[in-house]
């Protein structure tokens, strides 16, 4: 599976990860929390960045500038893929659990919201699966919709500020089934309730996927107006270039084991 690793830069940590993490990280280091997607041409779109609460995650150093944030599985593949500097060697400065980092600031690139977004938790993260760091894009994934709707309504439960599930969700891409919000429009269509209801969400994930990529057309950025099949290498070519994004693979058969 080829995904494009999403950088989101760290603006400010969240009190109890500031305490835990403060001096293991080289001053003048930018921390990155990398999203593995599958749509890149959906991050304009980026309203909050998920991590497992319960899952593992390490502060791995790329180089004297770049610290990036992620589980050791995502870590160990990519310093087999040129990432970081010594092949299969990925210096580890920190562990931390994911719920530690909750409510963290963060920078993520494309998206409208200039200001920052906030990690936040998602209780159906996969360890086994991209880096454990999964970018919010609740207009076209089901799962970010059903997560960040219940988020909100729970917010008090889940120890987040309700305004931080509740940023705008934009438009971004038109459909000609489901319009410019496919996935509101499956969730409510296939009567998901919660982010549990994980057999609908699948069914909503694959007619979203589908949907978005041979009948969608881009309605943000600089290739809007344009199909999302052509848009999708160019948004992420664009990503690259900037230095906001890499290549990530994985191999297949650790895609298929769910553990967590
Ligand atoms: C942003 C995004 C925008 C995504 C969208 C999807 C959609 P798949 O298809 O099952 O391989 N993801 C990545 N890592 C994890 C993880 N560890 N646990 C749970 N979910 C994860 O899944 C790939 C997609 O699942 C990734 O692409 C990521 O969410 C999420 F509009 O990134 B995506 C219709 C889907 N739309």
């Amino acid at each position: 599976q080829e995904y494009t690793g999403i950088k989101i830069k760290v603006l400010e940590w969240a009190e109890e990860a500031k305490k835990e993490l403060a001096d293991k990280i080289p001053a003048g280091a930018n921390v990155y929390m990398v999203a593995a997607t599958l749509r890149p041409e959906t991050m304009y779109g980026q309203t909050c960045c998920f991590v497992g609460p319960k899952l593992d995650y390490g502060l791995y150093q790329v180089s004297d500038k770049e610290v990036y944030f992620c589980t050791e599985r995502a870590a160990r593949n990519m310093a087999f893929q040129g990432i970081f500097p010594e092949k299969g060697v990925f210096p580890k400065l920190a562990s931390v659990k994911g719920s530690t980092v909750v409510g963290t600031l963060v920078s993520a690139p494309l998206s409208i919201h200039k200001e920052g977004v906030r990690v936040l938790p998602m209780e159906t993260v996969l360890a086994t699966k991209g880096t454990g760091v999964v970018t919010s894009v609740p207009s076209d994934s089901p799962d970010d919709y059903a997560t960040v709707a219940d988020l909100a309504k729970k917010a008090e439960y889940y120890g987040i500020k309700k305004e931080w599930a509740e940023l705008e969700i934009p438009e971004i891409i038109n459909t000609p089934s489901y319009g410019g919000k496919t996935a509101e429009f499956l969730v409510k269509k296939l009567k998901i309730n919660s982010p549990k209801d994980a057999k609908q969400l699948a069914e909503a994930k694959e007619l979203a996927y589908k949907e978005g990529f041979y009948q969608g057309t881009m309605l943000m950025g600089e290739f809007a107006g344009m199909p999302v099949e052509k848009a999708k290498p160019l948004v992420r070519e664009q990503m690259i270039k900037a230095g906001e994004a890499f290549v990530y693979s994985e191999p297949e058969k650790q895609v298929m084991s769910r553990s967590n």
